[in-house]
C-alpha cells in the first residue's frame, strides 16, 4: 500500500499534495516528457491518468513513458473499467457514491474486479463525489448520475462520512474537468470537518491561490488538468502554492 500510506503519513502531518492530472487522449509521446520535466521541477507529488473518455488506446505507453521520464507516481484514476495499466503504481477504485447509478457504484467493479485484481495494482478503494460545476461536465453526462449541488454542503458531507463508514479509504470532491465553479472552500471544509480519510479536491482549479484556499479548507491533495494543458507555468506556480499552504493537523 505504498501510495496510500503515503497519502496517511502527509495527512498525518500536515502535508498538502499536488497531483497532475494527465488526459491520455490529449498528449503526446514528446509532451509526456515534457510535462514529466516540469513537474519534477516543481516537485510534483503525483501524477493522475485518465480521462471520462479514453478513444485513444495507449495507456499502458503513457504510463511506461512517465515511468521512464520520472519518479513521480502514477496513480489511475480510470473513466471507465477499460483504464487499467499494470505498469502504474496505483489505481484510484472509484465508486461514484454522488450519484444513484449502479453500474457506477459497483456494476463495472464486479466486472472488471478479476482484472483489476491480477494487475497486482495497489488497488485504493475511493468514495468519488461529483459536485455541480455550474454547468453540465463530461463526468456528470458520462456517469448519467445527479451531481451535488454546489451549495449542499451537508449533503456532501453525509455523503463522504457515508463512504468511509462503508469502508472507503479515500474521498475525491470533483466539480468535474473543466468545471467553470470550482467546489467552495465551505464545501470542502465541511467535508474535512467529519472525515477523516484524505480528501483530494479537483475540477476546475485554474490558479494558485484556489489550490491554496482549498488546501486550508481541508483538502489533502489538489489536482489540476485542464488549466495546465493550456499553460504548463502552473504546474509550478500551483505545486508551490499547496506545499506553502500552513500545516494543519
Ligand atoms: C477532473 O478533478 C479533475 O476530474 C481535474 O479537473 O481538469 O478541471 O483541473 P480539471
Amino acid at each position: 500500500n505504498k501510495i496510500y500510506n503515503s497519502f496517511i503519513e502527509k495527512k498525518a502531518k500536515g502535508v498538502k499534495s499536488f497531483a497532475v492530472l494527465i488526459d491520455p487522449d490529449k498528449v503526446t509521446p514528446a509532451g509526456i516528457t515534457d510535462l514529466a520535466a516540469k513537474c519534477i521541477a516543481a516537485k510534483v507529488d503525483y501524477i493522475f491518468l485518465g480521462g471520462s473518455l479514453v478513444i485513444t488506446h495507449h495507456l499502458d505507453e503513457c504510463v511506461q513513458q512517465l515511468k521512464s521520464s520520472c519518479d513521480i507516481p502514477v496513480v489511475l484514476f480510470p473513466g471507465s473499467p477499460s483504464q487499467v495499466s499494470r505498469y502504474a503504481d496505483a489505481l484510484l477504485y472509484l465508486s461514484v457514491i454522488s450519484g444513484r447509478n449502479p453500474e457506477l457504484l459497483i456494476g463495472q467493479h464486479v466486472l472488471s474486479a478479476p482484472a483489476v485484481k491480477k494487475s497486482g495494482l495497489e488497488v485504493i478503494s475511493t468514495g468519488y463525489m461529483v459536485i455541480d460545476g455550474g454547468a453540465p461536465t463530461t463526468v456528470s453526462y458520462i456517469s448519467n448520475t445527479s451531481p451535488i449541488p454546489a451549495d449542499k454542503d451537508d449533503i456532501a458531507m453525509c455523503t463522504a462520512i457515508a463512504g468511509e463508514m462503508l469502508g472507503m479509504k479515500v474521498v475525491y470532491m470533483d466539480a468535474g474537468s473543466g468545471a467553470r465553479k470550482a467546489i467552495t472552500e465551505s464545501m470542502i471544509a465541511r467535508v474535512a470537518s467529519q472525515v477523516s480519510a484524505p480528501i483530494i479536491v479537483g475540477g476546475g482549479i485554474r490558479d494558485a491561490e484556489k489550490a491554496y484556499l482549498n488546501c486550508k479548507a481541508g483538502a489533502d491533495i489538489i489536482v489540476v488538468g485542464n488549466a495546465i494543458e493550456k499553460d504548463t507555468s502552473l504546474i509550478k506556480e500551483i505545486a508551490d502554492a499547496v506545499h506553502a499552504a500552513p500545516v494543519f493537523k
